[in-house]
């Protein structure tokens, strides 16, 4: 009889969702170059099988520029590319594992597409070289953004998360941590940017840009 009411109990405990808890954390930088905007994502994957929700994003071409420069998605996510410009933008992404093309269009339209793994995209323009942008797909649905100053807040069902911090400029630094209590921090993470070097990138067809294509009073 004890058995049964020992299984019974667990039962009941294993029944009952896990809390959600609000934690905080701070991403530290070496090397952060003084007065340059960078965007810095922190995902934190459920080490005790991970729940990925994947949703609807928006990636939009405006000012012959991406908006946002940097979007973080879970994994299975679709993003809509829409021309917000008067003027054709051609999108493109040579990464792996699924580069695509999405062609010339005008504005007020926009094309789809579906992001299935998780990997680092970065995502340019064929006409303007001055435009890029970053499709960072993650293995979880928990995504945030650290401010300038790397603070960020989470909120999480309560368990073993392995957090992970990313910017462009850095090899991306991960902390494994039990999120047990709302108001907890999370240990620091350190991101080191000071090897970042700014490099240029080839059009779609693996090559250079023709030279007429930087004069951005023309384009
Ligand atoms: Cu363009």
């Amino acid at each position: 009889m004890k058995h049964v009411i020992a299984t019974l109990a667990l039962v009941v405990l294993l029944s009952i969702p896990a809390q959600a808890v609000s934690v905080t954390g701070r991403i530290r930088f070496t090397g952060r170059a003084p007065g340059v905007a960078v965007q810095t994502i922190v995902y934190a994957e459920a080490l005790d099988g991970n729940r990925i929700q994947p949703g609807q994003f928006k990636l939009i071409q405006r000012n012959k520029s991406f908006v946002p420069h940097v979007l973080a998605i879970p994994a299975g996510s679709t993003v809509s590319f829409p021309n917000n410009d008067p003027i054709f933008h051609n999108v493109f992404t040579l990464s792996t594992p699924g580069p695509f093309d999405l062609g010339l269009y005008r504005a007020g339209t926009s094309k789809d597409r579906v992001f299935k793994a998780p990997a680092t995209y970065r995502v340019f323009c064929n006409i303007h070289p001055q435009m890029s942008a970053f499709v960072l797909v993650v293995p979880t649905s928990y995504i945030t953004e650290a401010d300038a100053s790397g603070m960020y807040r989470l909120d999480l069902p309560a368990g073993r998360y392995r957090i992970t911090a990313w910017s462009e400029r850095a090899e991306p630094s991960s902390v494994e941590w039990t999120a047990a209590v709302s108001g907890a921090a999370v240990p620091d993470v350190t991101l080191d940017e000071s090897k970042f070097v700014e490099t240029s990138h080839k059009n779609k067809f693996g090559q250079d840009y023709p030279k007429a294509a930087y004069d951005t009073k023309k384009n």
